[in-house]
């Protein structure tokens, strides 16, 4: 109770989860604490991961022989985007609930810690398989190539733990809402709820996937698999889980960075409609990963980038109430001028600092997109390393960077400490190492990629060819970049543990902003999600049904495994 400042503000946001022992309870701050420590190791063994990558590409260093590279490259995916990224949304979103709803149902802490149990257990065996060298197969799994059959049950695992967390946060939501009838759920928590409705949908994908194609085709029990049902299913989960790290992120901009910056959240009714938009859009977005995928006809591929580009209103929409936000807390302030409230934002303070740098870095990652997904110039940049320089922009950057700062209000938070003025300046640095090594390593990549240079390969000389001779001093950008990167890893993990364990005790909030007015505030149907699950299934049905019907009518012929060294 000490960490609380203040009660919940938000439409009233004030009634205690009577599920909950006593307003918020210890045992909250326990379960996003543990989850968010995973978090953290993922981060430290995939940024190695990275780093070694780096310099085999540009040739600095030779792997020994008991590693391949493909077993690093599948470990910086997995551990990266699958791992870090679940177990920190879930451990922030968990402790952001619980504070605007004044605590989580006790079910929702006993579906949270067995959830938590089953995605540990299942990264320990994916791990493991992944360094004994039996699962080369990158994040993405595609099949026909074939790991180990655990490594398969270890992601398996890790989805049934992440289902259990979306039912434990439904709970909490739920019986909010019994409890205050006729009153709008916090905003914080809308966000929440959305993520976890994405979870549903993007696991379910990758469960029919794993449990339904692949563990019995990698056990052996059956003889082939059919490649394109892998990588359409894959990317209706991929996809998506790249929009619940957005959605995640965005619920720090939307609700957190008001408050920071002294202001208020601009428009509830925009937020709301902006997650709606996510939620009800999204996954068919996952097509686009397969413009140049043979078996989808050029019609169907047609109606999928429109589909894809939906997801760039929600986007507009964000940068607009963001510089909205700031503005106002500007005028509020009783700045005058055009422009002078861009100079009085808080910009010492690491917390609001990473999260602007974030948002800019979303400028050229969001551009990158819009490329990646236009099918003509998809042509160009396909499978060359210029996705890997977007896709660091987008998650490496974009994403990474509001985590970062995100943590810097949570672990004091949840911790009962108080981040200092040297933990805060060391926060600024790291934020600006972070930006300085992503913009040359990203930047590299990029320029690389249009070089032509492909992504997913150690040796970039092709055996001396000509035309792979100007991709060299990329090569060595990238691993300069990652060098840079690496450093900002290490800064961040002594900052989190100083946080964790050695900053002065002392009381530090979990920043919520309240609304301009409350007349902005939505209406109350903004909260049946029965509507959004139903347009979402249909948006879902729209793009997916004739493909899966094409692909499961089996006159796509099977391919049998191939074994990656
Ligand atoms: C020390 C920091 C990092 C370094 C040095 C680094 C370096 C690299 C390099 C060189 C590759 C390309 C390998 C290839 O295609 O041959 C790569 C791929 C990738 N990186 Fe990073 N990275 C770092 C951090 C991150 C972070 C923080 C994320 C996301 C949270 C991330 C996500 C990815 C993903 C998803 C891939 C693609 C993997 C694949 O193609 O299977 N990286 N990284
Ligand atoms: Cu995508």
């Amino acid at each position: 109770m000490t960490h609380i400042t203040e009660a919940p503000i938000r439409h009233k946001g004030t009634a205690v989860n009577e599920d909950a022992v006593a307003g918020i309870p210890r045992q909250d701050y326990r379960l996003s604490l543990a989850n968010l420590s995973i978090a953290f190791i993922a981060l430290l063994v995939g940024g190695i991961a990275g780093l070694l990558q780096g310099f085999v590409r540009s040739g600095f260093l030779e792997l020994p022989s008991w590693i391949s590279y493909y077993a690093l490259l599948t470990a910086h995916g997995v551990l990266l985007v699958l791992v870090l990224s679940s177990f920190f949304s879930i451990g922030y979103l968990y402790a952001g609930t619980s504070r605007v709803l004044g605590g989580l149902a006790s079910k929702t802490i006993a579906f949270g810690w067995t959830g938590f149990g089953l995605m540990t257990v299942g990264t320990v065996i994916a791990a493991f398989f992944i360094l004994a060298g039996d699962a080369n197969v990158l994040y993405t799994f595609y099949t026909p190539m074939q790991a180990h059959p655990w490594f398969y049950i270890g992601l398996a695992l890790i989805v049934v733990g992440i289902l259990l967390n979306c039912i434990g946060m439904f709970i909490t939501y739920q019986s909010w809402r019994k409890r205050n009838p006729g009153q709008l759920t916090p905003l914080f928590a809308f966000f929440s709820n959305a993520v976890f409705v994405l979870w549903v949908f993007a696991s379910l994908f990758i469960a029919v996937f794993v449990v339904g194609f692949v563990i019995p085709w990698a056990f052996g029990w059956v003889p082939t698999i059919d490649p394109m049902m892998g990588r359409t299913l894959f990317w209706a989960f991929g996809h998506t889980l790249v929009n619940i790290w957005m959605l995640t992120s965005i619920s720090a901009w939307y609700v957190s960075m008001p408050k920071i910056i002294g202001g208020k959240v601009f428009s509830d009714s925009l937020a709301r409609v902006a997650v709606v938009i996510l939620v009800v859009a999204n996954v068919p977005g996952g097509f686009h990963h397969q413009i140049l995928d043979p078996g989808l006809s050029v019609e169907l591929k047609f109606l999928h980038v429109i589909q894809t580009f939906m997801i760039i209103f929600p986007s507009l929409m964000t940068a607009f109430a963001m510089l909205a936000t700031m503005e106002r807390a500007g005028r509020a302030k009783g700045v005058t001028s055009l422009l002078g409230w861009w100079k009085v934002l808080p910009w010492s303070d690491a917390r609001f600092f990473a999260l602007i740098v974030a948002m800019f870095a979303f400028i050229p990652a969001g551009l990158g997109g819009i490329i990646n997904a236009s099918n003509q110039i998809n042509q160009v940049v396909h499978n060359s390393i210029w996705v890997t320089g977007h896709l660091h922009l987008t998650v490496g950057t974009t994403v990474m960077l509001t985590f970062f700062g995100i943590s810097y209000w949570l672990i004091p938070y949840l911790t009962g400490r108080k981040m200092t003025r040297t933990l805060n300046r060391l926060g600024i640095i790291q934020t600006i190492v972070w930006a300085s090594g992503m913009l040359i390593m990203s930047g590299a990549m990029h320029a690389n990629g249009l070089l032509g240079s492909p992504r997913r390969t150690a040796d970039t000389t092709y055996n001396g060819h000509s035309a792979a001779s100007e991709w060299a001093t990329y090569e060595m950008f990238m691993a300069m970049g990652g060098v840079i990167l690496f450093i900002g890893i290490v800064l961040l993990i002594y900052i989190w543990a100083q946080l964790a364990f050695f900053a002065p005790k002392g009381d530090t909030d979990f920043p919520i902003g309240e609304d301009y007015r409350p007349a902005d505030a939505s209406p109350l149907f903004m909260d049946r999600w029965a509507i959004w699950v139903a347009l979402g299934t249909l948006s879902i049905a729209i793009a997916y049904v004739i493909p899966l019907l094409d692909f499961a009518s089996g006159h796509t012929p099977g391919s049998p495994p191939f074994l990656m060294p």
